[in-house]
């Protein structure tokens, strides 16, 4: 009879993590669907602050019972990324959220430019937010590899979501590691990437850009024209148009996604493209939520050597491993309203744990 000891030991366990008291689901008065997705989110939070908007919508969808996020993989291997993002889930009571990282980590603080190089440092000082990694060198932070294989392979059928709004080294490594097709194939429900520009041309006459997250590693990128599960792309000149992030000054002097906002913005105001807070929405709440509708009913992705990346719209694609790409159903303000709705959900007070 150990199993009695066992399950009270589970249950005490249980009933001492930090989660986000909820009364009975808040998220109709935000008119969610009551659809609900397991989640790996790949992101490469350090340089953009529409990955912090994208952690503050997934954990909120998280506390309204949308969504399980089963780990955060980071594609940086800033030493920084990992608590910083800690900060923020357990800001919003989701403290023990497991972690990935690019190894080896490193002193980096931003990868392209000087923008916000402290915003980063800021999050991941344990004496101004709270968090219990303080280090993306923690044992308990996983190498990317081997945490998409562990939680694929205990996956029960094609239940994983993969949130793409970083880099895709390391789904090209797992697709590459032996048996990743067929662990792809068989776990999971759909990869969603920010990334590419299939609209009319932003940049003018001439080839779309691939997009910031495909250009980093372009040559890994390319596993993206044969990923073996269904694909969706959240174009970037579909988040350029969506302003969202003002309502964050509404919010708790304290909280990490309107302190990550204001030093980014530098005392100016807050507000931004919604680049990887759309892919995160779209993601966890899918199609039928609205917002969005498919920009084509065939095809594939195309990335090219030099940048650039284009819709094959005469590709066959195995329905298996479909892929689209969105465009928004309802208007830019409509859709940046439900994202700020999202970003401000507990208005003037830190989430309530228990
Ligand atoms: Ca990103």
């Amino acid at each position: 009879m150990k199993l009695l000891p066992s399950l009270l030991a589970l249950c005490l366990s249980v009933a001492t993590q930090l989660v986000y008291a909820a009364p009975v689901d808040e998220g109709q008065s935000l008119g969610l669907p009551r659809s609900f997705k397991d989640v790996i989110i790949d992101t490469d939070f350090l340089s953009f602050t529409d990955d912090v908007g994208a952690l503050a919508v997934a954990n909120t969808l998280q506390n309204l019972g949308r969504v399980r996020i089963l780990g955060i993989v980071s594609d940086v291997q800033s030493r920084f990324a990992v608590p910083g993002i800690d900060a923020i889930d357990t800001w919003y009571c989701n403290p023990d959220i497991p972690f990935a990282q690019s190894q080896p980590v490193t002193n980096q603080i931003d990868e392209v430019n000087n923008t916000a190089p402290e915003y980063i440092t800021t999050l991941a000082n344990p004496a101004l937010f709270p968090e219990d990694i303080h280090d993306g060198s923690n044992k308990t932070v996983q190498d990317p590899l081997t945490f998409y294989r562990t939680v694929l392979q205990r996956a029960k059928g094609k239940s994983i979501t993969i949130i793409g709004i970083g880099f895709l080294t390391h789904l090209n490594q797992l697709y590459q590691s032996p048996g990743g097709k067929e662990l792809i194939r068989d776990k999971v429900a759909e990869l969603i990437i920010q990334g590419g520009d299939f609209g009319p041309n932003f940049f003018g006459p001439g080839p779309n850009r691939a997009g910031y997250n495909l250009l980093i590693d372009l040559q890994a990128a390319k596993v993206l024209e044969e990923w073996p599960s269904p694909v969706t792309f959240l174009p970037s000149d579909v988040g350029r148009n969506v302003t969202s992030g003002q309502v964050l000054e509404n919010t708790p002097k304290n909280n990490p996604i309107r302190v990550a906002n204001e030093i980014y913005h530098k005392g100016t105001q807050i507000g931004d493209g919604s680049w990887d807070i759309l892919a995160t929405y779209y993601s966890i709440l899918g199609i039928d939520e609205g917002s969005f509708r498919y920009g084509n009913t065939g095809g594939q992705i195309r990335i090219f050597d030099n940048g650039t990346a284009a819709w094959d719209f005469n590709a066959y694609v195995p329905y298996e491993r479909r892929q689209h790409f969105l465009n928004l159903r309802q208007s830019n303000e409509t859709v940046a309203q439900k994202l700020n709705n999202l970003l401000a959900f507990y208005g003037e007070r830190k989430p309530a744990c228990r």
